[in-house]
């Protein structure tokens, strides 16, 4: 008879399709789930992101045992709970003793080099499979990537539509195009019909949660009430339902903007979720795809959204584990500026900043161009510590791990690797974030006075990080007409713009 397997399952990988459940045997071996300290502290995650994949990981428990699995699931507050991954497999060896340990691969670097050193640790055979919930496995984007002198997100995607078939005509794109971007940059109206993300009142083992939550991590960042996240699958459906019936369809034309009283616009707000394993990104894509084929969405709605999953999505997990470790350490303009203590309390004049950092408390969520253009710009143009803006960013969304939240924060937010992922910083003045949204009409700062104590900071920190940046920029012929711009100003002008920037900066330390 074939000996008993230990199947570590982690708080991401709630899926009944799991590499790691395909091959395990229900009648003999044991599955282990473990609410752990390390976990929840390795950075001080949003109260909310720890109530949600607790809450998650114990449904899932539950319905793993309903299926006839034989669970062990250890609690938070379980006595003798080592508070770790490798504490935690210790015990349950010793409680199960199992011939071997089989295990999906983690999501995180940090994990893997745990795993990594369980055989020697337990005198076991450790076997890591495999994550295919990813469409492009780790060795297909080790492959894409050989030899290619720039790993361009746009010519990956194009090969993961061609890959899953997904809105092609015969060989040819849906729609006649591979991209639709450029219809997607409408600026939203205040009095928009906005439509609202599904909400699940919190159940009996969610109220647990949240007390646990409360009890234990009343010092981390964010609001834990309300709580209204899906915790099963079964709510992320309907949750994934209800965006392609009501929001979907305008998904394209409003992606870049922002609006303060609506927090949502039209996103799908399905991101923790799916990276949670509540949802499956293929089956998202297809649900999507089936929508614009059935004429409920236009090609530029469901283009953009296919692309931000099987694009950009698959892209950075493969950037994450192709450059790992070292990608942590890049930081191309030597910036060193602690992270500003309003980033934590949302109490700063500036009604962007403002407006994305309470929202971020409160939700645990903000939309890709208030992390991208709002967040992430500032710091980038304050010259922030990339590190400390990438701690920012783990802690503080329910949908960060590192595997996602790193490229989209060191690379395309911050440029701190240098071009690898993205073809240009995205450094903008006030001009753009006053054209994409509301938030600048209640604003103390006049988004179109350039210098001096009323004007706009972003506006003098724009010209300050180019200038101060040169060094780095300047051979970017994505920057050739700015630096022209820049170069083209007189003197007075350019030093006003360096004083301001200064003079603000001084007021953040
Ligand atoms: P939608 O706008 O509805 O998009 C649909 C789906 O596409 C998302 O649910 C998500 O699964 C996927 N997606 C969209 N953009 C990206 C992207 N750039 N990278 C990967 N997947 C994407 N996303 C995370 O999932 N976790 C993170 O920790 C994270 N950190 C980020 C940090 C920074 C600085 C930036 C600029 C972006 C980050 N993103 C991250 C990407 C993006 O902002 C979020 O995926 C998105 O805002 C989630 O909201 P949504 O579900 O409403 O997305
Ligand atoms: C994020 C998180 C938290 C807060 N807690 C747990 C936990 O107690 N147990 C667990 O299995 N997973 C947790 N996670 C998710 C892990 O951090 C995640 O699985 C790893 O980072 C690998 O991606
Ligand atoms: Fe932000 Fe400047 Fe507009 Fe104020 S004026 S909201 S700081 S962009």
């Amino acid at each position: 008879m074939a000996e008993r397997r230990l199947v570590l399952i982690l708080g991401d990988q709630l899926s009944p399709s799991l590499s790691s459940l395909k091959v395990a045997d229900k009648a003999r071996d044991r599955i282990l789930m473990v609410e752990v300290m390390e976990e929840a502290t390795y950075v001080r995650h949003h109260k909310k992101k720890i109530a949600f994949l607790f809450s998650a990981m114990r449904h899932f428990a539950d319905r793993l045992r309903d299926d006839g699995w034989q669970v062990d699931y250890v609690r938070l507050d379980d006595g003798g709970n080592t508070g770790s991954f490798t504490g935690e497999v210790e015990r349950a060896i010793r409680r199960h003793q199992p011939a071997s340990l089989l295990v999906c691969e983690p999501g995180e670097w940090r994990v893997r080099a745990m795993m990594e050193t369980w055989a020697e640790r337990f005198h076991l055979p450790v076997i890591i499979l495999d994550d295919d919930r990813f469409i492009c496995s780790r060795a297909d984007f080790a492959r894409w990537a050989e030899g290619r002198k720039q790993l361009r997100m746009e010519h990956f995607y194009r090969e993961m539509r061609q890959r899953t078939g997904l809105l092609m005509d015969g060989g040819k794109p849906a729609g006649g195009k591979w991209n639709f971007d450029a219809d997607n940059r409408k600026p939203a109206k205040p009095d928009l019909l906005m439509p609202e993300p599904l909400r699940f009142d919190p159940d009996e083992t969610t109220q647990d949660v949240l007390a646990l939550v409360a009890d234990r991590f009343d010092d981390h960042f964010g609001d834990l009430h309300p709580f209204w996240f899906a915790v099963t699958s079964a709510q992320a459906e309907a949750a994934l339902d209800h965006f392609i019936e009501t929001i979907l369809p305008s998904f394209g034309d409003y992606q870049d903007a922002m609006l303060r009283d609506h927090r949502f616009l039209y996103h799908s707000v399905l991101s923790h979720t799916i990276n949670a394993g509540l949802l499956d990104p293929l089956d998202v894509c297809r649900r999507v795809e089936a929508a614009y084929n059935d004429g409920q969405a236009p090609i530029n709605a469901a283009e953009g959204f296919i692309r931000q999953i099987i694009g950009w999505r698959e892209y950075v997990r493969g950037i994450y584990w192709r450059f790992m470790p070292g990608y942590l350490d890049n930081n191309v303009f030597g910036a060193s500026r602690p992270l500003p203590d309003f980033y934590w309390t949302g109490e700063t004049d500036m009604a962007c900043l403002a407006a994305a950092i309470t929202q971020t408390k409160e939700e645990a969520y903000a939309h890709h161009i208030q992390r991208l253009m709002v967040t992430g710009n500032f710091a980038m143009l304050a010259g922030v510590d990339p590190r400390a803006v990438h701690e920012w960013y783990l802690m503080v969304y329910a949908d960060a791990y590192e595997w996602v939240e790193l490229p989209n924060t060191l690379g395309m937010s911050q440029f701190a690797d240098g071009g690898l992922l993205a073809s240009k910083p995205y450094a903008a003045s006030g001009n753009y974030i006053n054209k994409m949204s509301d938030y600048c009409g209640t604003c103390r700062y006049d988004v179109k006075q350039k210098t001096g104590g009323g004007a706009c900071p972003f506006n003098a920190l724009y010209w300050d990080f180019l200038d101060r940046n040169a060094d780095v920029l300047r051979g970017n012929p994505r920057l050739t007409n700015v630096y022209a711009t820049w170069d083209r100003m007189d003197g007075e002008r350019q030093a006003a713009y360096r004083e301001s920037a200064t003079s603000f900066l001084a007021t953040l330390s």
